[in-house]
């Protein structure tokens, strides 16, 4: 039996790519390194692998007539044109819940690393600076209050590990969750005037592109840390970083960039804030639960049965 054709859009870990390859022929990123090559295999391709990063634009969905899924490895698929998908005829999947808890420990160890200077201290011990003195003092995190910018499955997880740490937990969201113990602010500028850390988990996209701009920033004040475990896009970061210098907020600690993974100069020498990789899934144990979950998706497409995780615009469309 021949295997179907996919499209791999991004660089998977070994685990993900031996799965694939074992179950199908995988053109691995060919339209961006051998155009020619693509053209010739392009009319048999009927699914494509992508990340939470992907790009799939209307562009090259359209250059893929066979196309009937796009299997996103991550729960963000702002990157995929999914109008023009199912307007092709291709359902969506993403990998939603299997990271909730991943997601929600790096804004924990973010907000602790940029409150308690965990990534000075560890250079003042390495340094031997510690034998000429201590190091200034940091700020206490428990008790302090907390702004969650998108109330879903992993803002939830999040505001769950800040309850540990009696953090009063207030958020904003399109819509209130009166099921939750938490106060609902319904601007995130308001939000920001009240809470000492403002943790951003919203879906990226045209809806909430530069949503944290320099009004919200002055609004979180010099008392206040800015997280972002979500998208680069959500965050104006050039006013970040004009409020950063100008001591508008205290600190940030930042897992996504505009132009990932090109990140700013003036934000990689910034004492104020703690720079991770977009690694807020990036363990072994959620990165394979992740590949399991969007292998599934792909197996059970072709094997004609329901889709476990299609995205929220696809769970009405019928089998196809
Ligand atoms: C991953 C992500 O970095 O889930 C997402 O939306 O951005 C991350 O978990 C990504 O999907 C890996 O490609």
């Amino acid at each position: 039996m021949t295997k179907p054709s996919i499209l791999q859009v991004a660089k998977f870990s070994p685990y993900y790519t031996e799965k694939l390859n074992q179950a199908f022929t995988v053109h691995d990123r060919l339209h961006e390194t051998d155009p020619a090559a693509f053209a010739k295999v392009s009319g048999s391709i009927q699914a494509i692998a992508g990340g939470g990063e992907s790009k799939v634009p209307a562009s090259l969905i359209a250059q893929l007539p066979a196309l009937r899924l796009v299997s996103i490895f991550g729960v963000g698929y702002d990157g995929v044109d999914v109008p023009a998908a199912i307007a092709h005829g291709a359902k969506v999947t993403h990998t939603p819940d299997v990271l909730n808890d991943e997601v929600a420990d790096l804004a924990l160890a973010l907000m602790l690393a940029v409150s308690r200077n965990i990534v000075q201290a560890d250079q003042h011990v390495r340094s031997e600076h510690w034998l000429k003195g201590p190091m200034p003092l940091g700020r206490k995190m428990s008790g302090a209050r907390v702004g969650i910018v998108g109330m879903g499955r992993i803002g939830q997880t999040i505001a769950r590990r800040a309850q540990a740490f009696d953090m009063p937990i207030s958020y904003t969201a399109r819509s209130a969750k009166p099921a939750l113990p938490f106060t609902f602010v319904a601007s995130v500028e308001a939000l920001a005037t009240q809470v000492d850390f403002l943790v951003v988990i919203t879906p990226g996209g045209a809806a909430t592109r530069k949503m944290i701009n320099a009004a919200v920033l002055k609004a979180l004040g010099p008392q206040g840390y800015l997280i972002n475990v979500a998208r680069g896009s959500v965050v104006d970061e050039a006013a970040l970083i004009d409020a950063l210098q100008r001591g508008v907020i205290a600190g940030a600690g930042l897992d996504v960039f505009e132009a990932e993974p090109s990140v700013p100069e003036v934000l990689r020498t910034n004492p104020r804030v703690v720079l991770t990789p977009h690694i807020g899934s990036a363990t072994t144990q959620t990165r394979n639960a992740m590949a399991d979950l969007a292998f599934d998706n792909l197996a059970l497409h072709f094997s004609g049965k329901p889709l476990r995780t299609p995205v929220p615009e696809c769970r009405n469309i019928g089998a196809q």
